[in-house]
């Protein structure tokens, strides 16, 4: 309450001032107004602005689910939850009211790493905190207290060393191996990670070979148009990578349509990220053949972050989920305890 007290009798002072000291700019006086009109929240919550990507993939689902289940008010917070409806734009913009609401914090989960400088400063300006949590931004570290998620790079190293001893394990480590790559939404640091670690480790095999990447949103019908289009132009296929379950689930129903066997025993090996419950039951099926986990439930670590910042404690600047990789051969005996 003393915050929005202090912030009505500022504007005041800049109303009252703006007439005698000179033109205030319009921005200024945009974003002061907005403040006016900020909602009084109650002090006895922490009230915490999440903004979401979205509801591109059962992994965001489950990511979201994990944030309002912590942050409840029987809990001690007021969470304020925006949907990003996958759009950048709309996810700055959201950044810009949630600062004018004057929350307490702000959690963003964004879309792409790019457009974030200009609206964490003004966060930083009104000492409003913000965690970015899951996909990463490229803005300087100092305008953020953490980012919390995924190695990225170091899930698609752990695919591609999978890949490796599978195909030793076959007697095929010579072979000539043609690799179709599925790609998450362009400028996403999920995508970006996975991709930089998975050619890292194909450019390592003079033998293995990219015959296409192709951008399919992490969404499960861009997936299946894309394997469609795949289909129509390569008929040598020994891999597909998949860089989240979603989008593989819906190359397995183009490569169904085409005819193709693929999975354990098939004639294209199936790879994917995420580690979602469905996906179990697809490797206990033997369809899709590995999925290197990615651990949507960040929420948990965010309200720690939020408890040891109003604790006034230092907070780690990089806090990594844990994660593992689970296989067509190891899915059964983990599908039952699987919280997501
Ligand atoms: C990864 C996350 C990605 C998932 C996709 O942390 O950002 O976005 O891998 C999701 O399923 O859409």
């Amino acid at each position: 309450m003393k915050k929005y007290l202090a912030w009505c009798f500022a504007l005041f002072l800049l109303v009252f001032c703006t007439g005698g000291c000179g033109k205030v700019k319009e921005e200024v006086q945009r974003k002061e107004l907005y403040r006016a009109a900020a909602p009084v929240y109650d002090e006895k919550y922490i009230t915490v602005g999440f903004i979401q990507t979205g509801k591109e993939s059962d992994w965001r689902d489950a990511n979201t689910n994990d944030y309002l289940d912590t942050f409840t008010e029987d809990r001690g917070y007021k969470l304020v939850y925006i949907d990003g409806n996958s759009d950048s734009g709309r996810q700055v913009k959201a950044a810009y009211d949630l600062v004018a609401q004057n929350v307490d914090y702000i959690i963003i989960d964004p879309i792409v790493e790019d457009g974030w400088e200009d609206v964490l400063e003004f966060a930083k300006q009104k000492e409003i905190p913000v965690i970015i949590a899951d996909r990463g931004v490229s803005a300087d570290p100092s305008l953020y207290k953490c980012w919390i998620g995924s190695d990225f790079k170091t899930e698609g190293i752990k695919a591609a060393k999978w890949l490796n001893d599978y195909l030793e394990e076959s007697g095929r480590k010579d072979e000539d191996i043609n690799i179709v790559l599925l790609e998450g939404t362009k400028g996403a640091s999920a995508a970006i990670g996975r991709t930089e670690g998975l050619s890292g480790e194909i450019a390592k095999h003079k033998n293995w070979h990219i015959l296409t990447s192709r951008c399919a949103n992490f969404t499960q019908g861009e997936g299946r148009d894309v394997m469609e289009q795949v289909l129509n132009q390569h008929k040598d296929i020994d891999v597909v990578i998949s860089e989240n379950d979603n989008m593989m689930f819906g190359a397995m129903k183009a490569m169904e349509q085409a005819g193709m066997k693929y999975g354990a025993g098939g004639d294209i090996i199936t790879m994917s990220f995420d580690a979602l419950s469905e996906a179990f039951h697809m490797m206990k099926e033997g369809k899709l053949m590995v999925s290197v986990e990615c651990n949507p439930l960040i929420a948990g670590i965010a309200e720690e972050v939020i408890q040891d910042l109003e604790q006034g404690r230092e907070v780690g600047k990089i806090q990594y989920v844990k994660e593992s990789v689970f296989t067509y051969k190891n899915a059964a005996q983990h599908i039952d305890n699987r919280k997501y």
